[in-house]
């Protein structure tokens, strides 16, 4: 029963997210989900990346939380348009669903952006399930959270396009694994791609600024 119930809540989101996907298509805005567990950097992996891009790459952002504006209080701080969400008017949601996507994206002029980065709510299990209608899923996962986790949460390194290695800057503080961890995203989804960078110190962005960028220039490109 409850499985049938689950499976309900996910057509009617894929529904929704082909919409969206159409609804972008038509706008010929690149949407990147951004997704990890708490604390592992995404806004300011997102702070950061938006330095590099703007004004080049005319940019917004939506952001989920279950409660709070500080994250998009951090991101207005780079000059795009953010708009944020909390999933606690909806249920205190883990992750952001089409339907709720869709909603924040009316506040913004799509013709006037030409990629759209949504900060999904802190977690490494839900926001993997749920389509929004984006071009690119990725996944941040800092040096600090330990070697394992593609391989406890392999779901999320299996629908990613690309993987962040966050706060490589702490690596001479820690007991870390470098390679161990490369090999577990492998086992998990061997072609994926694997940034390691610092948000805090920008070490490592050319690769992924160019991996972006690149995407959205498909996108525009048709
Ligand atoms: N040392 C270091 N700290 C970082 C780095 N990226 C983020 N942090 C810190 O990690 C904490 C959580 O970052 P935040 O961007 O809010 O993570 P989010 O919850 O995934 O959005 C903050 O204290 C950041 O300053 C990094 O590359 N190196
Ligand atoms: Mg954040």
């Amino acid at each position: 029963m409850e499985i049938k119930v689950i499976r309900k809540v996910l057509d009617v989101n894929n529904t929704m997210a082909k919409q969206n996907r159409k609804m972008f298509t038509e706008k010929e805005v690149f949407v990147l989900n951004v997704m990890s567990s708490p604390g592992s950097g995404k806004t300011t992996t997102l702070e950061k990346t938006l330095s590099y891009i703007i004004p080049e790459i005319k940019s917004a952002v939506i952001v989920g939380d279950i409660c709070t504006s500080n994250d998009a209080n951090r991101l207005a701080t780079t000059g795009v348009s953010v708009v944020q969400i909390n999933t606690d008017e909806f249920g205190g949601d883990c992750h952001l669903a089409a339907h709720v996507v869709e909603k924040a994206a009316c506040n913004l002029d799509l013709d006037a952006i030409d990629l759209l980065i949504v900060e999904n709510v802190g977690n490494l299990v839900c926001p993997a399930e749920f389509d929004i209608g984006e071009d690119a899923k990725i996944v941040v996962l800092s040096v600090t959270e330990g070697e394992d986790k593609p391989v406890k949460y392999p779901l999320m390194f299996r629908v990613c396009d690309a993987a962040i290695l966050n706060k490589i800057d702490l690596l001479p503080y820690l007991d870390y694994n470098r390679e161990e961890v490369l090999n577990n995203i492998r086992q998990v989804h061997p072609e994926m791609p694997v940034f390691e960078l610092s948000a805090k110190t920008g070490d490592g962005f050319t690769p992924w600024i160019e991996w972006l960028k690149s995407g959205v220039n498909r996108k525009i490109a048709g």
